[in-house]
C-alpha cells in the first residue's frame, strides 16, 4: 500500500526560537505584574502534559467538545465540502479524526496541522500518515503571531481552530489572530473555531486546579523550560500553582506564585529577577465566551456566524464562521 507524502515546513529554527524566548522572558519578568506568554508551555514534556489534562476529569472541555463534534461533523462537512483541512495548535489532533473521517468520505484530500511544538507535531502528523491513508498530510512548524500567513492552500478549505485556545490570547491578540485567518479564507471556505462559555465559577475553577495536581505540573513546566532553555536556577517546587477566575474580564487566570522570597538569575536572558513572598507570574488567560460577545468578535474581524453547535448544557460551543461579504 503506498502512503500519502507527509511534506513538514519549519518555520521556527533553534536560534529564533531561543531569541523569542529571551524577547519574552526580558518583557515579561521585568514588567509588573509579571508575566510570561503561554506559548512555552509546549515543549514536549508541556505538550503531554496538556493531553494527560485532556483525560482529567474536571477538565469538561476535551470531552465536551468531542462529543459536539462528534454529533456535527457530517453536517459541517456536506455544508463547506473542503478539500483540505487546516488546523491551527493541532496538537495531537485527536478530536480532528472525527472531521478528517467524515471529509474523506467525501472530497477532502489534505491535512494541514499547523503547532509550535515541533517534535509533537512530526508525531501527530505520522499517526494520522499511518491511520489515513491516501491523506496528503502537510505540517506547519509556526507560531500563530507570525507565520499563520505561511499556511499552503490546497483548495477549499476548512479552517479549524479547536480546543478553546483562542481564550489563551488577550483582545490584541485576538483581534489580529482573527484578522490573519480571515485572510486564509477565499468564498466557499469556513472556520471552525472551538470556544469553551462563560458558567459557573466553581466549576470553571476546578478544571484548571485539578485534585491530581496534573494542571499544576503543566503550569510549573515553564519554569523548567527556562531552566533548560536560558540555563536558569528556578527553583520549581518554591512556586504554587494558583489559577482564579477573573469574572469581570470571563476569564481564568493561571499564575504561579513564590512561597517566599526567590532571586533567580537567567545567565542566557542576562538577568536576575526577584520575586516577593506571595508575589504572582501570570502564566495564562483563558477567555471564556458568550455567544454575543463571540458574534461580535467575529464581525470585527471581517466574519460572519454561520452555525453554533453545542451541548445541552451550553459548556462548550463549536462556531462555524464564514467571509463576511465586504
Ligand atoms: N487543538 C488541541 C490542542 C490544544 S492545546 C486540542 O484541542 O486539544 C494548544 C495547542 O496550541 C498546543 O498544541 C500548542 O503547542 C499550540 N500552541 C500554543 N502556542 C502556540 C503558538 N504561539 N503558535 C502555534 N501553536 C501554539
Ligand atoms: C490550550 N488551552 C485552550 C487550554 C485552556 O483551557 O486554556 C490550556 C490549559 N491551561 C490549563 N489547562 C489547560
Amino acid at each position: 500500500m503506498t502512503l500519502a507524502p507527509i511534506t513538514i515546513a519549519i518555520h521556527t529554527f533553534g536560534r529564533e526560537l531561543r531569541d523569542d524566548l529571551v524577547r519574552d522572558v526580558r518583557a515579561g519578568l521585568r514588567g509588573s505584574p509579571k508575566s510570561l506568554p503561554p506559548r512555552w508551555f509546549y515543549d514536549e514534556h508541556g505538550s503531554e502534559l496538556f493531553e494527560a489534562i485532556t483525560r482529567l476529569p474536571e477538565y469538561y472541555q476535551t470531552r465536551t467538545e468531542t462529543a459536539i463534534l462528534a454529533d456535527a461533523a457530517g453536517d459541517l462537512i456536506a455544508r463547506v465540502r473542503p478539500e483540505a483541512l487546516v488546523e491551527l495548535g493541532a496538537g495531537s489532533a485527536a478530536k480532528t479524526r472525527l472531521l478528517i473521517e467524515a471529509g474523506l468520505r467525501d472530497r477532502l484530500s489534505c491535512f494541514v496541522p499547523f503547532d509550535i511544538s515541533e517534535a509533537f507535531l512530526q508525531q501527530t502528523a505520522r499517526r494520522l500518515a499511518a491511520d489515513f491513508p491516501g491523506l496528503a498530510i502537510y505540517a506547519v512548524v509556526g507560531d500563530f503571531a507570525m507565520h499563520v500567513d505561511r499556511v499552503p492552500r490546497h483548495g477549499r478549505q476548512l479552517v479549524v481552530f479547536l480546543g478553546g485556545t483562542i481564550g489563551n490570547f488577550d483582545d490584541r491578540q485576538r483581534r489580529e489572530f482573527l484578522r490573519r485567518v480571515r485572510q486564509l479564507l477565499q468564498p466557499g471556505d469556513a472556520f471552525l473555531l472551538g470556544v469553551d462559555l462563560v458558567k459557573d465559577e466553581a466549576e470553571l475553577v476546578a478544571a484548571y486546579d485539578d485534585a491530581s495536581g496534573v494542571t499544576a505540573q503543566f503550569n510549573r513546566n515553564v519554569l523548567r523550560v527556562l531552566n533548560r532553555e536560558l540555563g536558569a536556577d528556578f527553583d520549581v517546587d518554591a512556586f504554587e500553582h494558583v489559577a482564579v477566575y477573573n469574572a469581570e474580564r470571563s476569564r481564568i487566570e493561571m499564575h504561579l506564585r513564590a512561597r517566599a522570597g526567590q532571586r533567580v538569575t537567567i545567565p542566557l536572558a542576562e538577568m536576575v529577577v526577584e520575586f516577593a513572598a506571595g508575589e504572582s507570574l501570570l502564566t495564562e488567560i483563558s477567555v471564556k465566551f458568550t455567544r454575543d460577545s463571540l458574534e461580535r468578535e467575529m464581525e470585527a474581524g471581517g466574519l460572519r456566524l454561520a452555525g453554533w453547535h453545542s451541548d445541552p448544557r451550553e459548556r462548550f460551543a463549536l462556531c462555524l464562521c464564514e467571509p463576511a461579504m465586504d
